[in-house]
């Protein structure tokens, strides 16, 4: 197998692009697929203050590598949400405790900017307390609770956007979800670019969505970026890791499905879907928009002290 650019021995084989790279070639490439998806959806410029949450995953961390390496100027934020597990001998939230060392090696590292929030400390409870008070899956309140201090966070920065890690098989995964029940309130609002709203919306953009999951690993790994390898220990009950099995094993007999399926979708069928967002209003608690009176991340917090 060979390098498609200097025919050299290839590292990694794109079989959607029929094509094959060594690590230097393929970094390159990577490179160019985030500035071609910003390109076309005129995500963010040069002179933006960009926001990134970075989990301490593979995803993240080659985003943040890459809009560096173009020369964008990108700010991290973890949030630690108190999830254990059985990655170290050490007591405490042992997977979350990981994820932050990862983040936080990176940045300095690399004389970058991290901020650390901590979901305890601000508001009083971690992510398995929310799903067990709640009784809901742990990625559903670990979800809405992630959108909003990330949101939160970048307006308090005076940021210009909010950067997303989100791959080709995380968009791929959840726009096949929503199809698949019709949700066409969640089905409008898939988009790489969701526009800043005046009532308390940051401007969101998602620059990974032309790189598939393994391409952001090859990434990290040619590039000698550190990453957490292991999976969160609450992702049971997540639908969309059921998704993703199925798209792979349609990718596998047809390359190139999931880019044609998000794709197609972005270019023939978004604006159709458009229209079908809900009408928000502000929260009354804590000024965020919702379609309520209180947002569901208030409503939660509210929970969870009660
Ligand atoms: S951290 Fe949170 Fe993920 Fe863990 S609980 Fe689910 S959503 S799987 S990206
Ligand atoms: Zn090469
Ligand atoms: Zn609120």
């Amino acid at each position: 197998m060979k390098c498609r650019v200097c025919r050299g021995k290839a590292a990694i084989k794109i079989r959607r692009h029929n094509a094959a790279f060594c690590p230097e070639h393929f970094t390159a490439h990577a490179v160019r697929q985030v500035e071609k998806a910003i390109k076309d959806f005129d995500m963010v410029t040069f002179e933006d203050r960009l926001l990134l949450g970075v989990s301490g995953g593979k995803d993240s961390l080659a985003m943040w590598d890459i809009l560096t390496r173009l020369g964008y100027s990108v700010d991290g934020v973890y949030l630690e949400l108190g999830i254990g597990g059985e990655l170290s001998e050490e007591e405490g939230h042992a997977y979350s405790d990981v994820s932050r060392q990862y983040c936080e090696s990176f940045a300095s590292d690399r004389g970058l900017k991290l901020e650390i929030i901590d979901l305890s400390t601000r508001y009083g409870f971690t992510i398995p307390e929310a799903a067990t008070e709640t009784r809901r899956v742990p990625c559903s309140v670990c979800g809405l609770s992630k959108r909003y201090i990330l949101n939160q966070a970048a307006l308090d920065g005076e940021y210009d956007a909010l950067v997303m890690g989100h791959n080709l098989d995380d968009e791929a995964a959840t726009l096949m979800g929503n199809v698949l029940q019709w949700n066409t309130e969640y089905i409008g609002r898939q988009h790489p670019v969701l526009p800043a709203s005046g009532n308390g919306l940051i401007r969101k953009v998602k620059p990974l969505i032309r790189l598939a999951e393994r391409e952001t690993a090859a990434y990290c790994i040619l590039n000698g970026i550190d990453y957490e390898v292991e999976e969160c220990p609450m992702v049971e009950g997540n639908t969309g890791i059921k998704m993703k099995e199925w798209l792979n094993e349609l990718e596998e007999r047809a390359p190139g499905a999931k880019h044609r399926f998000l794709f197609g979708y972005l270019e023939n069928a978004a604006d159709r879907f458009s229209s079908e967002q809900p009408h928000l209003t502000t929260c009354q608690s804590c000024g965020q928009p919702t379609i309520g009176e209180t947002c569901a991340f208030c409503r939660l917090e509210i929970r969870m002290k009660a």
